[in-house]
């Protein structure tokens, strides 16, 4: 065989073979030819570079035009009750790979990941298993009695951006340093969303059984906070003595959202333990609230832990109310919305039915909000927090028929509008925490601060995934933006006292790790990453894996390792 000592100067892998070729035909190792040849090939392959270049950008924006009318006929099926299969399937990896080539999510997402990047090194740098850094002061906070919350809240959102390293090295300090025997009264909420759901989510991620060990370990000290006489749980628990009680703010009441924001968690480790005791513990909770559950499907934020019944106080789908309303529909989703899991569903259609009662418009821009309510009286305030309703609708849709999906739906896109007007309206182009809604003038700031929450974002991720509508991404990067110019600082990132002025805080919370930018990740990547069919997301943005239907009943379910393959460095680039 003769060889072709030139060939690798010939530039590309077609034309090297036509010159192989040709030096086995001649049968002769001719360098001459070869060059000769190769500046011929060289002058076509320029040629026909060129032409790729020109034809290949109208390619691109026409590529880029008829995914966007796919994802938007996706939407319409989707709004008419039409549901494709989601599962991926080979037209659904070629629509995946689609989004994936498209250069502006490549670049957003990337800078979403350098955000990820420079928080965690941050709280690397100053706060190490502390629970929350300031980074002003660039120190720690214990806020949550010291479990690491900031880190443990991390942990999935490193790994699906695939920073091995960083997730590797929380492992290893969650494994080794990572104690719950601590004399403190914690939030049962708090350490059950983002600790128990940071571990569950990091376990079904990786396979790592440290992972599943941690989460079973605290919440058996959570749980004697379950032990009252209506089984609707006190909020507070002492982690190392297993004392509980309530807020002493609450007058003796029992927060609803505090106490309905345990399900999916602890559903999860039953499931994954093969011991009932935390599921039956949590569902109960929902089966004692189905007694006082009103015509509306809205109650009051106070709940009486002793009697079981509702105590005179506001209703809303904001602060104190919000997730106790998400998890019905989630923990539905979690139980492939099969029989036993039914009542959920209902539940929540209820409240969708409440929660039309208090939608209320602007004037002059025909906003749509959702107002307050205390008793027979109406609040034209809306908090950001109940900005992730939006998302909640459009994932909920699909449940109705065609007529009522296409109404909720609808209700879904017009809220967000709102959210993101939250941001748009303020100088910093970053959203208050509240918003009052007086006749004439749309909508006015009420408390000014904030503090790097999630709500506007998440919705905006699950709308972009549901309609295709890719409005959405641009408005969660314009949100993304606003973060970087005003929060991001050299130790990592603030929140706002005062969205009109600027003025920074000295708080990088921890769901900002967990959640905002997770969110924001996932709304530039294919909806195949974390995909609503295998995921449901806790209320801190940790996705836990749908059990498949025989293994709902609290048996032991095997989560295979890994089970998700990051979207790491490399795969993004290449997008
Ligand atoms: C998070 O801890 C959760 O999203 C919770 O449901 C509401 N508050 C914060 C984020 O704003």
């Amino acid at each position: 065989m003769h060889s072709c000592h030139f060939i690798y100067l010939v530039p590309s892998v077609h034309c090297r073979h036509a010159v192989q070729l040709l030096c086995f035909l001649l049968k002769k190792d001719i360098a001459v030819v070869v060059l000769h040849f190769t500046i011929h090939v060289w002058f076509f392959d320029l040629v026909y570079h060129i032409n790729l270049v020109f034809l290949f950008s109208p390619l691109q924006s026409e590529i880029s035009r008829l995914e966007n009318q796919i994802n938007q006929l996706h939407g319409q099926l989707r709004k008419a009750g039409v549901h494709l299969d989601e599962n991926p399937t080979s037209s659904e990896m070629s629509r995946k790979e689609l989004v994936e080539i498209d250069p502006i999510n490549t670049e957003r997402r990337e800078k979403v990941k350098d955000a990820m990047l420079h928080a965690w090194n941050s709280y690397v740098k100053y706060a190490w298993g502390m629970d929350e850094l300031q980074p002003q002061s660039k120190n720690g906070v214990n806020s949550f009695g010291g479990l690491g919350a900031t880190l443990v809240d991390s942990l999935d959102t490193l790994y699906i951006m695939g920073l091995k390293d960083e997730f590797q090295k929380a492992r290893d300090w969650v494994a080794e340093s990572l104690s719950f025997d601590k004399d403190y009264d914690a939030s049962v909420f708090e350490t059950t969303i983002r600790v128990v759901g940071g571990l569950l989510s990091a376990y079904d991620m990786s396979g790592d059984k440290v992972f599943l060990e941690k989460a079973k370990d605290i919440t058996d000290r959570l749980l004697p906070a379950w032990d009252t006489p209506s089984g609707i749980p006190y909020n507070s628990i002492n982690l190392a003595h297993g004392q509980a009680h309530n807020f002493g703010w609450t007058n003796g009441d029992s927060i609803l959202a505090d106490s309905g924001t345990e399900q999916l968690e602890l559903i999860a480790l039953s499931q994954r333990t093969g011991d009932p005791k935390y599921q039956l513990k949590a569902e109960n909770v929902i089966l004692q609230l189905q007694k006082i559950y009103p015509s509306d499907g809205l109650l009051p934020i106070y709940i009486n832990p002793q009697s079981g019944t509702s105590s005179y106080s506001t209703i809303t789908f904001g602060a104190m109310g919000d997730s106790f309303y998400e998890y019905l529909l989630k923990v539905w989703i979690q139980g492939n919305k099969t029989e036993s899991v039914k009542h959920y569903r209902q539940m929540w259609e209820t409240s969708m039915e409440g929660l039309i009662s208090l939608t209320r418009k602007t004037t002059p821009s025909n906003y749509s909000y959702i107002c307050e309510k205390n008793g027979g009286a109406f609040s034209d305030k809306m908090d950001e927090l109940a900005c992730f309703a939006p998302g909640m609708l459009a994932l909920g849709a699909s449940g109705y028929g065609p007529e009522k999906a296409e109404q909720i739906m609808n209700l879904a896109e017009e809220l967000a509008r709102t959210c993101y007007n939250f941001y748009q309206t303020t100088p910093t182009k970053l959203a208050g925490e509240n918003y009052y809604f007086h006749p004439g003038q749309d909508m006015n700031v009420g408390t000014s601060w904030n503090i790097l929450r999630p709500e506007t974002i998440e919705s905006l991720m699950y709308l972009w995934r549901l309609t295709g509508n890719k409005t959405y991404q641009d408005w969660g990067w314009d949100i993304f933006q606003a973060f970087e110019k005003n929060s991001r600082i050299a130790s990592g990132y603030v929140g706002l006292r005062d969205v009109n002025s600027g003025e920074k805080d000295d708080k990088m919370q921890s769901f900002f790790l967990a959640e905002t930018l997770k969110y924001l990740y996932l709304l530039f990547s294919p909806p195949s990453v974390i995909s609503f069919d295998e995921w449901v997301f806790n209320t801190e943005a940790h996705p836990l894996r749908i059990a498949p239907i025989h293994d709902n009943k609290g048996h032991s379910i095997d989560i295979a390792t890994p089970v998700v393959r990051p979207f790491g460095r490399k795969q993004g680039k290449q997008g």
